[in-house]
């Protein structure tokens, strides 16, 4: 019987598997219910009585030495498989990476701020958490106005002063105070305001504003300025008219529309049968607002004009719905960047 553990002891110590497998088949072979050790138990129990001291401590030897190897093999596989992937067959296809497409929102925007640029604008940004002075004071809304008001305006806390911006003039404002005309700055961002949503209204949304101030500013280059926009956005064949409208800041104040492209000016369902778009507003900078800004209103003019980025990539891209921007089902968002 001593040989036989002693061969078995050997045959434990030099077994290699090469795959996990094997090391279960190992174990049952020697400790399960039929196993090899299993049944050298059973012959210990007719052997002699001065011999079951010394047998018996070979075969709890020999048991441990199974266990142990046992159980290091499995630890080691298992450090194996976790560490070396699984690949099962290596000409199967990979998988491809699918590219994303940018949102209409930013190639508009991008587009805003490139036909500016070549008129010689730089941009600016600024925050969107603001002050009662960046959005309202400095540019001429007198305590009373409604835009003021809870129904239009969200405020951070119970705190009057600290909002979010309604539009980006603050940007402006807060390049009025660290710089001197001749200034020429376009302003993109997002703005938020109190309102319910539906196809057409948002309360967040995208605006890009600029501002021109140095001496002799006049409202024909104003016109002029916003007849390249159009142009250059809306394609050659564009053409622009003012309307006399009202903001606070501006004064005189006009809105901008737009020859409809889709019938050329003849009137459709989409320009309602005018022939129209209004695309943006605009207007003189109102001597209160550059006083404010501590521009000197005899020595300097300026104009000002408001887009809103959503409005602008309805009229270019034919979006009929304004809650489609802010879903980002890329079946929508991957139409727009070659109608570019
Ligand atoms: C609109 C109209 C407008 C301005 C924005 C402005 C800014 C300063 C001074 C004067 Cl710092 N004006 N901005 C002026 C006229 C119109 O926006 O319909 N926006 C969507």
């Amino acid at each position: 019987m001593n040989s036989k553990i002693n061969d078995l002891l050997a045959r434990v110590q030099e077994f290699h598997p090469k795959a996990a497998a094997e090391i279960e088949d190992f174990r049952i072979r020697i400790l399960g219910k039929k196993g090899e050790l299993t049944s050298l138990m059973e012959e210990f129990k007719t052997v002699a009585p001065e011999r079951k001291r010394e047998l018996g401590q070979s075969l709890n030897a020999l048991k441990q030495a199974a266990l142990a190897k046992i159980a290091a093999l499995k630890e080691e596989f298992a450090d194996a498989v976790a560490s070396t992937p699984a690949i099962e067959d290596m000409s199967r296809p990979g998988t491809a990476e699918t590219l994303g497409s940018r949102h209409p929102i930013s190639i508009v925007k991008n587009e805003i701020i490139d036909i500016f640029s070549r008129l010689g604008y730089t941009v600016a940004e600024g925050p969107e958490i603001e002050d009662d002075w960046h959005v309202f004071s400095a540019l001429n809304f007198p305590p009373e106005h409604p835009a003021r008001d809870m129904q239009d305006t969200f405020f951070i806390e119970k705190t009057p002063d600290i909002l979010l911006r309604t539009h980006t003039s603050s940007i402006q404002v807060r390049t009025m105070e660290h710089q001197k005309p001749p200034i020429r700055v376009i302003c993109p961002g997002r703005v938020f305001r109190n309102e319910a949503i539906s196809y057409r209204a948002h309360c967040i949304f995208h605006q890009v504003e600029g501002l021109y101030i140095d001496k002799g500013v006049s409202f024909a280059d104003l016109k002029q300025s916003l007849l390249y926009f159009a142009k250059e956005m809306f394609g050659e064949q564009t053409r622009i008219r003012m309307r006399p409208s009202y903001f606070p800041f501006t004064e005189p104040s006009a809105e901008v529309d737009v020859s409809c492209n889709l019938c050329g000016g003849k009137g459709c369902n989409v320009c309602k049968g005018t022939g129209w778009l209004e695309i943006l507003g605009c207007g003189m900078v109102d001597p209160n607002v550059l006083e404010a800004n501590g521009i000197d209103s005899h020595e300097y003019s300026g104009f000002a004009f408001g887009m809103g980025v959503e409005r602008i990539a309805m009229l270019k891209f034919g979006v009929k719905d304004l809650r489609l921007y802010f879903e980002n089902d890329v079946r929508f968002l991957q139409q727009f960047e070659s109608k570019l």
